[in-house]
């Protein structure tokens, strides 16, 4: 990572929060311990597209991403070796190709036995390719634990008749065994939803629903006993910006008001890390950003650091683990 009081943020071309080349760090046959990449995709969306820019537009933004944590007090880059792979391809006018595209490009980033994913979206359908990828390298034959930041909750069976689309990764993933729903916790969730039945499918397969009312109550203790159900179970993070209120991002394309504040967001984030041991988190994904609505680029900027408080998780296990 380049120091910026010799190189400046501004400068140079543009990697996410600065981390190195993937391809510069092969082939210096360094060790990668995180992928990052982009899918610039968004024909899975059911209100307004753009997500497709946001891999571009997170990139720029993250340039004032800093390496050192000062809550957990911890030096991101000298833990973590992390790389940006650049841009999956994609099949914008097939949806099932897509995962299947996206997940073939990411089986092929760094060390299958140690890199892990980190999938940067594009909308939410995407995750269900990192979800496999992740799967195939680090899961075993168990499925894996899922936490999900978002105020939808993403297993919808069907959108104008077609089983893929940004509101049924996670019911898709489940399915095929990719994560296990009891195993799974869907945080801040909220309404208004499309019918009091929304909520059925989760419900019955067990699916912790910590809403964003249940925050100001037990939620907080609920996400706290799935940390500990969890323990080191290899555990998949998707955070959907749409989980944050669209006063602090705007720039999305299924806003939903009454969300968290970023910093209440840095609050549930950090606790991931400080409540139990830190979670063994082996892929993760940000998805939903739209820059067309963020021009500001706040919701890019809140979008990288949650894209470091999300890797400085794994970084305080890897300590703990010293
Ligand atoms: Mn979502």
């Amino acid at each position: 990572m380049p120091n910026p009081r010799l190189t400046p943020r501004f400068a140079g071309i543009a990697t996410f929060c600065r981390y190195p080349r993937l391809e510069d760090v092969a082939r210096e046959h360094r060790p990668v311990d995180w992928a990052l990449y982009g899918v610039p995709f968004d024909s899975g969306v059911t209100y307004r597209p753009g997500a497709r820019f946001a891999p571009r537009a997170i990139r720029a933004e993250s340039q004032y991403v800093k390496p050192y944590h000062a809550v957990h007090d911890l030096m991101l880059t000298d833990i973590l070796s992390l790389a940006d792979a650049g841009d999956s391809p994609t099949t914008p006018y097939d949806l099932e190709a897509n995962v299947a595209c996206v997940a073939d490009f990411a089986s092929g980033l760094g060390d299958p036995r140690s890199t892990r994913l980190f999938a940067v979206g594009g909308d939410h359908s995407i995750a269900l390719a990192n979800l496999r990828a992740t799967h195939a390298r680090h899961a075993g034959k168990r499925p894996l634990a899922l936490i999900h930041f978002d105020s939808h909750l993403d297993t919808t069976d069907q959108t104008f008749g077609r089983r893929h689309s940004h509101a049924s990764p996670f019911i898709r993933a489940i399915e095929e065994g990719l994560i296990d729903p009891k195993h799974m916790l869907s945080i801040g969730i909220k309404g208004p939803l499309n019918s009091p039945r929304d909520l059925d499918y989760s419900r019955k397969h067990g699916v912790t629903i910590v809403t964003r009312e249940d925050l100001a109550s037990d939620g907080p203790k609920r996400l706290d006993a799935f940390l500990k159900k969890l323990g080191d179970r290899p555990a998949y993070l998707t955070f959907d910006i749409d989980v944050i209120d669209p006063a602090f991002a705007p720039g999305t394309g299924t806003p939903s008001i009454g969300g968290l504040s970023s910093s209440e967001a840095f609050v549930l984030l950090r606790r991931l890390g400080t409540q139990n041991s830190p979670p063994n988190i082996v892929g993760a994904d940000l998805v939903e950003v739209l820059p067309d609505r963020d021009p500001q680029g706040i919701t890019s900027l809140l979008a990288a650091h949650v894209i470091f408080e999300i890797l400085c998780l794994d970084a305080l296990r890897r300590r703990s683990a010293m």
